[in-house]
């Protein structure tokens, strides 16, 4: 019997609800739930293919635990895993102290999660070393609300979005990293065209597709552009005088800074014309309403929090705060980011949007939990933490959630770290991570409709997370492993004392945790699982003996700060940290896609969320691309200061010249190498120490590997690809996907300088069971070059081309086609290894639209034929579902015709 649990999506902050479908055991579809007010019942690509995901090939079922450096894990039994950890964990504090531990966490995890592992290490451990991902995520926008508002609060919510009259979307690709909320948008755009959209991005991404004006400024110089801003409102008398003189304060200094902020200046620095930014400034100096909208493009940097308040500055100088329509709203990037801001998870942060560094917040908590004091010393934020790690200081680090061996920049160092630490455990619920490779202690988590507890969403809104299925085997919620570990550690650590720890669900550690926020910013005490579950999702604050949430923050224009107001910021603009580094030509900019999230974890086990892109490539102009005499397609070496990289180069017009781009989420799993942070820097903002994730010098050159392979196999893609990917360890490039929708298979490209020994050869055959059977198969062995094709009913199952791989496409395309005709029989047994007639090109056979499974070429093909939007809609019915690709589509359509005729 088929049951519908009502929960929320575990990938961005947008928090949509979604409704699961499940018989008890497992969840066999999802919908968008109408009754959530962040989606209204819509869901995009990542979201609508969530029961797709989460293969148990990949999941942890089981605890492992190695016993020593250089032994391999073995199965063990939570008792015997949880009583060890507790052990090391002691045995360093007692001797080391408890700094030398250090927990890592994650903006994924649940509220109560985070309240458990804060408590862990403040309380009990006695550290301030509690960090998050957050930190490479939200750090800035906390510094920028906290000292420019007073409090970490976005003030607004999604209606005004709608209701706004001129939007700035600034350093966020909402078009695929908050598509849902874009959606939202584009509806609202639709119904008021009059309405103003600004995206200001160094590339032309989908967003764009909704943009008046777009801004393609030079990486990292929002600073000077805002400043230049602000200098043509003054001129313009477009400031709002009253509310400056009212609300805030510090005006003075910052106008005295922004005088030098000409617009000739300006569009030099931002390397924009003065035209498009008087443009730009006229538009929000003139609406009537005026809300900005932004994400990593302005955390990720070395003055993010710079960026943020100069953001902020506008706002407050325009009046545009607390108002419909109104006020500066950063988008948060993961579900809980939000909860874990709240809970005090970052190491400068206590719970109830508390500080560390303040003895009274101190003091307040500490009495709450019944201690005596809580640590002083200021704790290790992530980048400081896996130095520290590598150093030697931290002896004993456990990992909840996240995944920084691959997502961390300067990936060397990290790997380095985590080779080095004594002791590591990892809390994960995909055993298949990059960081699960160096636990020592590995523990299954359960994952998305297998747990309980809250999150928070961008707009201050906390939702139930509803469990719907058990989870696989013995893995476990993250607090019950959290507490079940924190209980053990206490006999350890404070024999004899009542427990600190006696929660039996994770009701009962929000319950304790809300009144923590109690008179404060966020008051969420008037909250229960029963308020959530009786009126639904709710925006804080939301104090005892409320009825309803708070929509939105400082009507009264009274601020969170020491007097009341709120405070201007007067800093000048600086350049990205490797700017202008001489040795390296290009700045590469790293970011999302749209079907992918982070480490592909969990995107990564479907093979249709690869249809949309398949593999790793660089971006760059095609001016950058003829200037190194590359062809798109060709291998290129990408280096920067830190390391380097194997890939293929591809031309995108969206990019300027100057720059490159790569996606954040390849790792060393999928592609050879450490993945895209092997390049970029560690350099942080001064205030928010999130580190410089979107701007790295490199240089790019093209590289000649000659021996070349190809493979294609059907089936079991998790064990294959597990089985599979450590024969090509000693690769220069190798490339791993998955692909196929009915049948997935996985998809391996590779290449070196000299042919492998025959028996590596061998090796491979048998895995993708090529060695026996109905293959057919041609070798060439005094030219290393073999191909072979497994035929079963007629349909390919299986191809591997070695030494030469030119027919690749052809035969992929004769997989997908489920056909074996004579010319492949031919052109197997045929020395030959070009295919029979034209090779079909693959650049236009991704997939566009997911859900309705439409490539780009039957959309251009639409396009030549004369379709428009609702045409294509209609006969292809690409767009007709989730809408993810709808600005692309649009984007084709607005190159028609020379770019689809050529
Ligand atoms: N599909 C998908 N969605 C996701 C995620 C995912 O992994 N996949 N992750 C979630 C998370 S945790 C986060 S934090 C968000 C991130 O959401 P976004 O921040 O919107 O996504 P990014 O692609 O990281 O970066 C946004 C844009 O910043 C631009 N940028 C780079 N440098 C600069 C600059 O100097 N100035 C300006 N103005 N812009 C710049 C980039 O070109 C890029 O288009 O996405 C969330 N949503
Ligand atoms: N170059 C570059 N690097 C970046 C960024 C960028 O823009 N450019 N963005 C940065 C940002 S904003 C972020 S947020 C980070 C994200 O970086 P990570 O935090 O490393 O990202 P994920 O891959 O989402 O890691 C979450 C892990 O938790 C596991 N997991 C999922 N559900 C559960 C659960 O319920 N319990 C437990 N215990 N585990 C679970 C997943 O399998 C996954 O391995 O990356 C950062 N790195
Ligand atoms: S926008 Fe997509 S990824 Fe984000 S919460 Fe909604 S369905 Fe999930
Ligand atoms: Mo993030």
């Amino acid at each position: 019997m088929s049951q519908i649990t009502a929960s929320t999506c575990c990938y961005c902050g947008v928090g949509c609800g979604v409704l699961l479908e499940h018989d008890g055991e497992q969840i066999l579809g999802v919908q968008g739930d109408p009754n959530h007010p962040a989606n209204l019942g819509k869901l995009c690509s990542k979201g609508a293919s969530l029961h797709l995901t989460g293969d148990l090939d990949a999941r942890g079922l089981y605890p492992e635990l190695r016993l020593g450096k250089g032994l391999a894990r073995t199965r063990t039994d939570w008792d015997s895993a949880l009583d060890h950890a507790a052990n090391v964990f002691a045995e360093t504090i007692r001797e080391h102290g408890p700094d030398s531990v250090a927990f890592y966490i994650s903006g994924q995890l649940l509220t109560e999660d985070y309240y458990a592992f804060n408590k862990l290490a403040r309380a009990l451990v006695g550290t301030n070393n509690i960090d998050s991902n957050s930190r490479l995520c939200m750090s800035s926008a906390v510094v920028g609300y906290k000292r420019s508002l007073g409090a970490d609060a976005p003030p607004c919510n999604y209606e005004d979005i709608e209701q706004s009259d001129c939007l700035l979307i600034i350093g966020s690709n909402m078009a695929y990293a908050h598509p849902v909320l874009f959606r939202r948008l584009e509806e609202a755009k639709a119904r008021r065209p009059e309405m103003q959209i600004i995206v200001v991005d160094p590339r032309r991404t989908d967003t764009c597709e909704l943009a008046d004006l777009h801004l393609a400024i030079l990486p990292g110089t929002d600073v000077a552009l805002l400043h230049g801003i602000l200098h043509i409102l003054l001129w313009e008398g477009l400031i709002d005088r009253r509310y400056i003189d009212a609300h805030t304060e510090g005006f003075d200094a910052l106008k005295t800074l922004v005088h030098g902020y000409n617009p000739q200046m300006v569009s030099e620095l931002c390397g924009i014309s003065q035209d498009s930014l008087l443009q730009c400034a006229m538009l929000i100096g003139r609406a009537p309403s005026f809300l900005s909208l932004w994400c990593m493009g302005l955390n990720q940097s070395s003055s993010g929090s710079a960026k943020n308040s100069a953001l902020i500055n506008l706002h407050l100088a325009t009046g545009q705060i607390g108002r419909p329509g109104a006020g500066p709203f950063s988008l948060t990037g993961q579900p809980n980011a939000m909860g874990g801001r709240e809970t005090g998870s970052l190491s400068n942060l206590l719970p109830g949007h508390r500080d560390a560094g303040n003895a009274e917040h101190r003091a307040e908590v500490a009495q709450y939990w019944g201690i005596d004091s809580l640590p002083e010393s200021p704790g290790l934020t992530a980048i400081e933490l896996f130095e520290a790690v590598r150093e030697g200081k931290v002896k004993a680090l456990w990992i909840a959630c996240t995944n920084p061996a691959q997502s961390l920049p300067d990936q060397n160092k990290v790997h380095e770290a985590l080779a080095a630490c004594p002791f590591v455990v990892v809390q994960e619920a995909f055993f298949t991570t990059e960081t699960c490779h160096y636990a020592d202690l590995l523990l299954p988590a359960a994952s998305w409709g297998e747990k309980e507890g809250t999150v928070t969403n961008s707009e201050r809104r906390v939702s139930h997370v509803r469990r719907a299925v058990p989870a696989p085997v013995e893995a476990r919620p993250d607090w019950a492993i959290t507490t079940d570990f924190a209980r053990r550690l206490e006999h350890l650590l404070r024999p004899g004392l009542p427990s600190l720890f006696t929660f039996d669900s994770p009701q009962e550690l929000f319950e304790e945790y809300k009144h923590l926020t109690a008179q404060r910013d966020l008051d969420l005490s008037g909250l229960s699982y029963a308020v959530l579950d009786n009126q639904g999702p709710q925006q804080w604050p939301y104090p005892a003996g409320a009825t309803s949430g708070t929509p939105r923050l400082y009507g009264d224009g009274r601020f969170p700060t020491a007097n009341g107001r709120a405070q201007f910021q007067a800093e000048p603009y600086r350049a990205a940290k490797e700017k202008r580094e001489t040795r390296y030509s290009l700045t590469l900019n790293t970011g999302r896609l749209r079907d992918h999230w982070h480490g592909m974890s969990r995107t990564g086990t479907a093979a249709r969320l690869f249809g949309h892109v398949p593999e790793a490539v660089l971006s760059l102009h095609p001016d950058e691309l003829r200037r190194r005499r590359l062809q798109a397609g060709d291998l290129i070496k990408v280096r920067s200061r830190r390391g380097s990289l194997i890939l293929p180069v591809q031309a995108d017009e969206g990019i300027r010249p100057g720059q490159a781009y790569l996606p954040m989420h390849w790792g060393d799993r999928f592609l050879k190498g450490l993945g895209t942070n092997v390049l970029t820097q560690p350099a942080f903002d001064p205030l928010s120490k999130q580190p410089e994730l979107k701007h790295a010098g490199v240089e790019v050159d093209k590289v000649e590997l000659p021996w070349t392979f190809f493979a294609l196999v059907e089936g079991n893609v998790q064990q294959r690809f597990q089985a599979l990917r450590p024969l090509f360890d000693d690769f220069a490039y190798a490339s791993l996907t998955l692909t196929g929708r009915e049948r997935p298979a996985l998809l391996i490209n590779a290449a070196c300088a000299v042919a492998p020994e025959p028996e590596w050869l061998a090796q491979i055959d048998r895995l993708l069971g090529l060695n026996q059977g109905p293959v057919l198969a041609y070798d060439d062995p005094r030219r290393a070059v073999g191909k072979r094709v497994r035929i079963e009913d007629g349909r390919i199952t299986a191809i591997r081309l070695a030494g030469e791989t030119v027919a690749r496409d052809w035969l992929k395309g004769l997989w997908e086609a489920g056909s074996a005709d004579a010319d492949l029989r031919r052109w197997l047994l045929a020395p030959l290894t070009t295919p029979p007639g034209a090779a079909s090109s693959t650049t236009r056979s991704k997939t566009l639209c997911n859900c309705l499974n439409v490539s780009e070429g039957a959309v251009c093909a639409g396009i030549a034929r004369g379709l428009d939007l609702d045409g294509l809609k209609q006969e292809l019915r690409c767009g007709t579902s989730c809408g993810s690709c709808v600005p692309e589509i649009k984007r084709l359509l607005a190159q028609a015709p020379a770019a689809i005729q050529a």
